[in-house]
């Protein structure tokens, strides 16, 4: 087996990863590969193909700030044209050809002796072998599909499918059947499979808050401005940065100012749903925001179709062509699909990654939950960076705003690694330790803490350790520039640079 040699290694070609690939080239870092197991760009954004898929963000926000997107057509992406702008984008950067496609990496482990990361992956089924000063994991939260574990699921003679993993060669057209999940991706998928498929069951374990969907298309005059009057698009962005923000307020620090858009959520139920049983089943018995606040116009037309069933009893068990509440009703179906998330904070790409002490991620995270400093390096993972790490996700916003502050943090560290041969850089145990607590204590009154529901924000423990409290502003503050104080370093000696 070979072993490639390359300064930097970059896992994922999703947002994140094709922005570090972006951002490492333009500061002339050009001695680097970029890993996927996929065949094109967009990580989540390529995986995610089921009907309906589209984000909850509007689309002024969801680009990156150096490739806006003037031709967007819609207020809200759609899964089809956002997979194609990170195509554009990784084209229009020259990415390709520093990609290497089909290529899972399936082990990461620091080599101290060498201070490199050893990574290996499989290709076409053969094995490869990397060996980078500094990785870049840009795996992203949402990839690997939760299977729920439910009695008899495997004895399931029809199809299964992930919302995830969507099968577009199978027709629903005249099919039964059962959802399992009323989380982001099922309130998009069920509206569409409803209208072809004979019979819906969905099955419902906890109701989501959701307000309407204010999407429409732009004009073709917008268009125009957006391509050709300077700053219109920034301002546009600017403006539902702003707005979006304030809800960072309510979520973090002042639940009750969420008030207004529980509102909203409840007016959004009353105008769909009369039936008093069905209203009582669809209305979230937490406060709005602690999960994530979805937003629909069809959901709860299409929980009000004929063909449509909502089940709120809880899943016994599957046979092999059945699924059976625990009132022991027994519905016949065709196909299940399980909407059912993530592996987000057990993610199996956790025990993958080894750091100097031989433990993996996971190993290191069992005892504390996931932590990190600035969402982005780990203490006893010498030059790791991990692109979307612990505590920087969002109830709120754009992701892609906090995948910038991260890769204006990283571009800085690389320039530091450059002017100072650095050969290890490990962020401190005490100033990892300090940055924690600091989140921990900012969410003590927020929404995710209080709000009485059960989320993939929290893990095992109840720690909630994915999400970044407050503002988004904040982390780009603190991400702006790379603060050595805060790591243990290693440069090369003299001797060995030369
Ligand atoms: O997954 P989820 P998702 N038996 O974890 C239920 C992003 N996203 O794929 O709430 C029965 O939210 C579970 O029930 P409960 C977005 O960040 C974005 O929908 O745990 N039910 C829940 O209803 C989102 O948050 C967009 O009680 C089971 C559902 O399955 C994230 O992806 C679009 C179960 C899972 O909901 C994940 O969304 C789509 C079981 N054993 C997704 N296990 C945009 O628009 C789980 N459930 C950008």
């Amino acid at each position: 087996m070979t072993t490639n040699d390359v300064q930097v290694a970059v896992i994922g070609a999703g947002f994140s990863g094709l922005g570090a690939a972006i951002k490492l080239k333009q500061n002339g870092f050009d001695d680097f590969v970029l890993l996927d197991r996929g065949q094109n760009f967009g990580g989540t954004w390529r995986d995610n193909t089921y009907p309906g898929a589209a984000c909850d963000v509007p689309s002024q926000l969801y680009s990156y700030s150096f490739a806006l997107n003037p031709n967007w057509t819609r207020s809200y992406g759609h899964q089809p044209e956002i997979h194609q702008y990170i195509n554009d984008v990784a084209d229009k950067y020259g990415i390709g050809a520093k990609t290497r496609w089909g290529s899972e990496v399936t082990h990461a482990e620091w080599n101290e002796d060498q201070a490199r990361w050893i990574i290996d992956v499989t290709r076409d089924g053969t094995s490869e072998q990397y060996r980078a000063q500094i990785l870049v994991g840009g795996v992203g939260p949402l990839c690997e599909p939760n299977l729920p574990d439910i009695d008899g699921i495997d004895s399931f003679g029809g199809k299964i499918v992930h919302s995830a993993r969507w099968d577009n060669d199978y027709d629903f057209t005249g099919k039964r059947v059962a959802v399992i999940g009323t989380g982001a991706s099922a309130i998009q998928l069920v509206p569409e499979v409803a209208k072809v498929a004979a019979h819906v069951d969905v099955y419902q374990r906890t109701a989501p808050w959701i307000v309407p969907r204010t999407e429409r298309a732009y004009r073709p005059a917008e268009n125009w401005a957006f391509k050709h009057v300077p700053g219109v698009q920034k301002v546009m962005r600017a403006a539902v940065y702003g707005l979006n923000e304030v809800t960072a307020l309510g979520l973090t620090y002042a639940p009750n100012a969420l008030k207004p858009v529980e509102l909203a959520c409840r007016t959004n139920i009353s105008k769909a749903i009369t039936d008093p049983e069905l209203k009582d089943k669809v209305t979230p018995k937490f406060a709005v925001g602690c999960k994530r606040i979805l937003r629909s116009n069809n959901w709860y037309p299409t929980l009000a179709r004929p063909n449509v069933d909502l089940i709120t009893d809880g899943i016994s068990k599957i046979t092999g062509s059945s699924v059976v509440s625990n009132d022991g009703t027994e519905r016949e179906v065709d196909v299940i699909v399980v909407a059912t998330g993530f592996h987000v904070t057990d993610s199996p790409v956790f025990e993958a990654i080894v750091g100097a002490d031989g433990r993996s991620l996971a190993q290191v995270w069992a005892g504390t939950g996931m932590q990190g400093y600035k969402g982005t390096f780990i203490h006893g993972f010498p030059n790791l960076a991990l692109m979307v790490g612990p505590s920087t996700g969002l109830g709120h916003t754009s992701m892609v705003y906090m995948i910038e502050s991260q890769l204006n943090y990283l571009v800085d560290y690389l320039k530091q690694v450059r002017e100072k041969g650095l050969t290890r850089v490990d962020v401190k145990a005490s100033a990892q330790d300090e940055y924690n607590k600091g989140i921990q204590h900012a969410l003590r009154n927020s929404v995710w803490e209080n709000g009485g529901c059960a989320s993939w924000y929290k893990d095992a423990n109840g720690n909630i350790t994915t999400l970044w409290p407050g503002f988004t502003f904040n982390f780009r503050r603190i991400t702006r520039k790379f603060d050595i104080a805060a790591y243990d370093v290693e440069r090369a000696t003299a001797a060995a640079s030369a």
